[in-house]
């Protein structure tokens, strides 16, 4: 499958990875948005949110976790951040596997920014 967030998962295009357990990953994001900018993905290709299974919920779970602990490795948890998804066209979703952007480190815009 030609899905390059799965390249970045198997390790054949390089990022910088900030978190990595059996389930999930998460790396910077190449075009940051804020001063502090990560995507977390699943290992497992999911193309978006649309597509998540009841049997995928736990691994929900597991990305809000990692998310959680990044925010206070990058040392945003107590000032503040955000947790997005973007699903489908409207949305602006470039990347057909299913990611969240975490975002913080500045005083954030308006969500329909
Ligand atoms: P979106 O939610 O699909 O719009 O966001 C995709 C993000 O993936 C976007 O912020 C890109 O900068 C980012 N990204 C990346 O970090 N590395 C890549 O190789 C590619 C996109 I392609």
């Amino acid at each position: 499958m030609d899905c390059i967030f799965c390249k970045i998962v198997e390790g054949t295009i390089p990022s910088k990875k900030v978190f990595e357990n059996d389930h999930v990953v998460a790396f910077h994001d190449i075009q940051p948005a804020a001063p502090v900018h990560m995507l977390i993905i699943p290992k497992k290709h999911i193309a978006a949110m649309n597509d998540v299974a009841e049997e995928d919920l736990p691994l929900i779970g597991e990305i809000h976790q990692a998310a959680l602990q990044i925010a206070r490795e990058q040392g945003v948890a107590e000032s503040g951040y955000r947790l997005i998804n973007n699903c489908g066209k409207d949305s602006g979703q470039v990347v057909f596997h299913l990611h969240y952007h975490l975002l913080g480190g500045e005083k954030l815009g308006a969500l329909n920014a």
